[in-house]
């Protein structure tokens, strides 16, 4: 007997139970991804929490043991807490919560979380994501709410660039190990079937990036390896070259952009010997792929990555500029893409129609943060802050409430939020895992895992919906998130506005019947039977913005694309003006720019303690990895331990020497769990580049995330190298 699963990394088969439980890929998926072998070995390990446990108040958050207690003490003292923080006002209560969480579309974490929060009184939240806040804030007002929608949930598809596209220039590169992962999951990897289909047909890449190994291998093209951050000067340049061929299709920027022509004059000077002199790249390669992208059908195209730093705005807007010279924007095949690579959802197909989703609650709290201002929210109550041309004040937060989120894993400047969660009155963690973020809390309720729970699971434009079958047991004492949920409301007197009368099973069967009811599907018993049902009209041909070419307009206040908006110009932002600007790298007396991507060997923090993830590590620690001469300027050699520093913080990792890192840039994922637990040796002795990267917004319009790149220095570490404690539960020993 096997049951059928899902993450967000991919839909899968279990057998077995207990230590002797074994995952498999679906069937039907043509290319399932290795992070599965993570699932495993992560079932029952040691970090599981078992039981509530409230913290033993000594040293501080984050520093004291836990006592194991009962679930009802345990929820007693939830609701005395919630009840303590609503008498100074129901905007005292973070319930904001950001993260991944798991896939499945009922026993979704943060959902859970927000429908309890509203219906009790409500909450602040957060906005945006961590992801790509700086486009979700920015592209609305160059392309409309539509347009950006139609970018970042997809764009053109793959099978349509595989048939036309003859030159993607990929700012950022395609990652194969990326795009495995979509929110929600995905039953069918086709991505690299369409590359290889590409690639046969004669598609190029030229991918722009500090690692050689951003490019997928089933891509073929050059590598252009440019310094970090430079990516507006090669895009200014790019233009430059255009017009000085006669390449810049002018009829389109008079005809679908307003700016398009101020565009042309801001970049006059911007020759490709400037860019080449602040990117690294040659003059003639800058000149040579602009004579190559005006030769054919070329998409520029910007990985979320390049957003997810100081002024992200830009690389975003100056992209879609670059592209709007170039006049293919809505041609099949031709114009703008964003986070090709990125997800899988990305050119990955669409559904005309939503999926099954549980019902939100209003909040009738309107206090928000941007979701990367979390620290500054704990640390300055009452202190205003801008945000796409309002400007609002941090509520006084007296309760967080986090479920479904790794904040020690997500968030930059990792001392500085350890100091930032000393301050609310009570901090509330729901987890599957002792994480961090767990060790940070007061009361830590263990959740279930999807392998321990009914969920349905799919992911945006994907092929089927997934019958999620528990599995196994509950661990220990782990309860579902809605019957904890449910125990609390009935605390505070409002369980039956919560469940609606409605076990967690009832509510799976409802969402599916009332979802699907226009949809010709099997009824639901035959569905669960079945393991999944194909998702009936997907469609994977889709051309982004060639409506808009066709003469529909845009949602923008002219209709057209702004690469001019007067909107932001009239926010009165220097560092984000109402058009692209190319700023400097900011100086820095560390020399190495330190990248801190997506882990290939997991999600985030999810699962470190997989097998993928494991065999991933050098000496125990997170792998980072240096070109050969930064290595031997430093006395590294290959497998050493290493400590990286800045004024942050500091971390040790292990060292692997690559030339797959152009020279004074190394690279180290995100996503090994913070481990503090020898400060006089460094902040986190695992690898977390979190304690590096600095706590600052992308510009005052955004305000998102800016975790990608860190300032660093680099050294052998030789003194005694403390043990991991990481996955050891903080508990109380009596
Ligand atoms: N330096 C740097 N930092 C970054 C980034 C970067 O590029 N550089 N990228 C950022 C990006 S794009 C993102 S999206 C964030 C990701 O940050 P997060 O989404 O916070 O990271 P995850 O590790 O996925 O955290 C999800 C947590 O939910 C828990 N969980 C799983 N299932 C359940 C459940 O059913 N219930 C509950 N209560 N919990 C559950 C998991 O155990 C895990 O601890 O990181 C950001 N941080
Ligand atoms: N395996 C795996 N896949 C994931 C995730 C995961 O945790 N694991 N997380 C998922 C999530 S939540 C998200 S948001 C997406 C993120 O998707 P992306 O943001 O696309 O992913 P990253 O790996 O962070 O970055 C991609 C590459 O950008 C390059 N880069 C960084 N800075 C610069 C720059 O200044 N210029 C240029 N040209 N290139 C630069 C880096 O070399 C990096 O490898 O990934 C998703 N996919
Ligand atoms: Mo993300």
């Amino acid at each position: 007997m096997s049951s059928t699963g899902s993450s967000h990394w991919g839909a899968f088969r279990v057998s077995g139970a207990g230590a002797t439980l074994e995952v498999t890929p679906r069937p039907g998926d043509p290319d399932p991804t290795p992070l599965l072998g993570n699932i495993a070995g992560a079932h029952r390990h040691g970090s599981r929490v078992a039981r509530p446990a409230l913290r033993r108040p000594r040293a501080g958050r984050g520093y004291d043991s836990f006592e194991e207690v009962s679930w009802d003490t345990a929820l007693d003292r939830v609701a005395e807490a919630l009840t303590r923080a609503r008498e100074h006002g129901d905007n005292a209560i973070f319930g904001g919560s950001y993260g991944w969480a798991s896939a499945g579309r009922f026993h979704h974490a943060q959902s859970q979380l927000h429908r309890f929060l509203a219906l009790g009184g409500g909450y602040t939240d957060a906005r945006d994501n961590y992801s790509f806040a700086a486009s979700n804030v920015a592209l609305p007002h160059l392309v409309g709410h539509r347009g950006t929608h139609a970018i970042i949930r997809g764009g053109t598809d793959w099978p349509v660039i595989a048939a036309h596209t003859d030159l993607v220039v990929a700012f950022g590169g395609i990652r194969a190990a990326t795009s495995y992962v979509s929110p929600g999951g995905r039953a069918t990897h086709d991505l690299r079937e369409h590359l290889r289909t590409a690639t046969a047909r004669g598609l190029r890449v030229a991918s722009v990036s500090p690692l050689r190994d951003d490019l997928a291998a089933d891509l073929a093209g050059d590598w252009l390896a440019i310094r970090p951050g430079t990516d507006v000067a090669v895009m200014f340049a790019l233009a430059h070259q255009l017009v000085a061929d006669g390449h810049a299709d002018l009829d389109f920027l008079d005809k679908y952009t307003v700016g398009g022509r101020r565009f042309l004059a801001d970049v006059a000077d911007r020759t490709p010997a400037w860019a080449a002199e602040i990117s690294g790249l040659d003059e003639a390669a800058i000149v040579a792929l602009a004579r190559r992208m005006a030769a054919g059908r070329t998409l520029i195209t910007v990985s979320w990555s390049l957003q997810r730093t100081r002024h992200g705005e830009q690389p975003l807007w100056a992209g879609l500029a670059l592209a709007a010279v170039l006049g293919q924007i809505g041609l099949p095949g031709g114009g703008f893409g964003h986070g090709y690579g990125s997800v899988g959802e990305v050119g990955g197909g669409k559904l005309p129609y939503g999926l099954p989703t549980f019902p939100r609650a209003r909040n009738p709290v309107p206090d928000f943060i941007p979701c990367a201002r979390i620290a500054d929210l704990l640390l300055h109550p009452g202190e205003e802050f801008d945000y796409d041309g309002g400007r609002y004040a941090y509520p006084d937060t007296k309760l967080v409430y986090w479920a479904g989120g790794n904040p020690f894993h997500h968030h930059q400047d990792l001392n500085r939020l350890r100091r930032a969660f000393a301050r609310p009155e009570t901090v509330i963690v729901h987890e599957p895992y002792w994480t961090a973020t767990a060790c940070h809390a007061d009361v830590v309720l263990p959740v279930t895992t999807t392998l321990e729970r009914d969920d349905l699971g799919a992911g945006r434009g994907d092929t089927h919906l997934i019958a999620m079958q528990r599995a196994d047991e509950p661990y220990a004492e782990a309860r579902d998130e809605y019957d904890i949920f449910a125990d609390v409301a009935q605390r505070l007197g409002y369980r039956a506005a919560f469940t609606e009368g409605r076990t967690s099973g009832e509510w799976l069967r409802h969402l599916y019947e009332d979802w699907g009811a226009d949809l010709d599907l099997p009824g639901f018993d035959d569905f669960w039977a079945a393991g999944e049902v194909e998702l009936p009209g997907r469609r994977a041909d889709t051309v982004l913005f060639a409506g808009f070419r066709d003469g529909r307009p845009l949602d923008t206040p002219s209709g057209k694309i702004e690469l001019y908006s007067a909107t932001v110009a009239g926010f009165g932002y220097d560092e984000c003006p109402g058009h692209p600007v190319f700023h400097e790298p900011e100086l820095s007396p560390y020399p190495i720019v330190l990248i801190c991507n997506q882990p290939a060997s997991r999600l985030h923090s999810q699962l470190d303690m997989g097998g993928v993830s494991q065999q991933a590590k050098i000496a125990g620690r997170e792998p980072l990895r240096l070109h050969p001469t930064d290595a031997a300027a430093r006395g590294i050699a290959d497998g050493d331990v290493v400590r990286v520093h800045n004024d942050l913080g500091s971390l040790l990792a292990g060292a692997r020497l690559s030339d797959a890192c152009a020279p004074g840039v190394a690279q180290l994922s995100t996503g090994a769990w913070f481990d503090p637990s020898a400060p006089e040796v460094a902040t986190c002795v695992h690898g977390n580049p979190n304690v590096l990267t600095r706590d600052v917004g992308t510009s005052r319009l955004a305000q998102g995330c800016t975790g990608q790149q860190a300032r660093v220095e680099i050294s052998r570490h030789d003194g005694p190298t403390p043990p991991v404690r990481a996955y050891d539960p903080p508990l109380e020993h009596q």
